[in-house]
């Protein structure tokens, strides 16, 4: 096992993401050194990570006093999300259980082609396996991404960092590079299911 300078508990990553958060900056380096530092442990999280058949889903463990979401996104063997920006936030996601591939994108047309056009298709930029415990970040000047649970037998849990909180967010299709701007919603809320009202 390889051997960590300092380790945390859930609390403690739950307390100290809170304190991060006592001033407006936003600390990169500092977050995520603070979510790699926690190790996985199914009981810590287990009352949020409340799953779908037909759809990931997103499970908010705290609001952050309006400055920072923390997610559990659940993610059913073979469960995926669109291709996605992320607004004007910072977007850390940390694998708590299974694994999740990451597929980069650029955003479409960027240089040449106006979003109109009929031919832009989405450029994938990279892609990666982020592994249990392993740690992700991504904003809109890095580019749009897609995460999906590839395996066809293991579900897949992951906690997201959205900081400002994302309420709204644009999905691009990947034939044509066509976005349209997305609400975001919760499954859950501190371990509650949201009953969906219809108004
Ligand atoms: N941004 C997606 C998940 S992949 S980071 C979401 O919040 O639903
Ligand atoms: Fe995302």
């Amino acid at each position: 096992m390889a051997c960590s300078t300092s380790s945390v508990t859930w609390q403690e990553l739950l307390d100290g993401v809170r304190e991060s958060f006592s001033t407006e900056q936003v600390d990169v380096d500092r977050l995520r050194t603070l979510m790699n530092s926690y190790q996985s442990q199914r009981s810590d999280w287990e009352q949020y990570a409340l799953f779908d058949p037909h759809t990931y889903t997103r499970n908010l463990v705290d609001a952050g006093n309006g400055r920072y979401n923390l997610i559990i996104l659940c993610w059913d063997s073979g469960q995926g999300s669109s291709i996605h920006d992320h607004a004007d936030s910072h977007c850390f996601l940390k694998v708590l259980s299974g694994e999740v591939k990451e597929t980069m994108y650029a955003w479409p047309g960027s240089g040449v082609s106006p979003s109109h056009s009929s031919t832009p298709t989405m450029e994938v930029t990279g892609s990666e396996s982020v592994l249990i415990d392993d740690v992700a970040y991504i904003n809109n000047e890095i580019g749009l991404h897609r995460v999906e649970n590839p395996s066809h037998t293991d579900q897949a849990v992951t906690l997201h960092l959205y900081c400002p909180p994302i309420t709204t967010c644009q999905s691009f299709e990947a034939r044509t590079g066509r976005s349209h701007s997305c609400h975001v919603t919760f499954y859950s809320k501190e371990g509650q299911k949201v009953c969906s009202s219809v108004k």
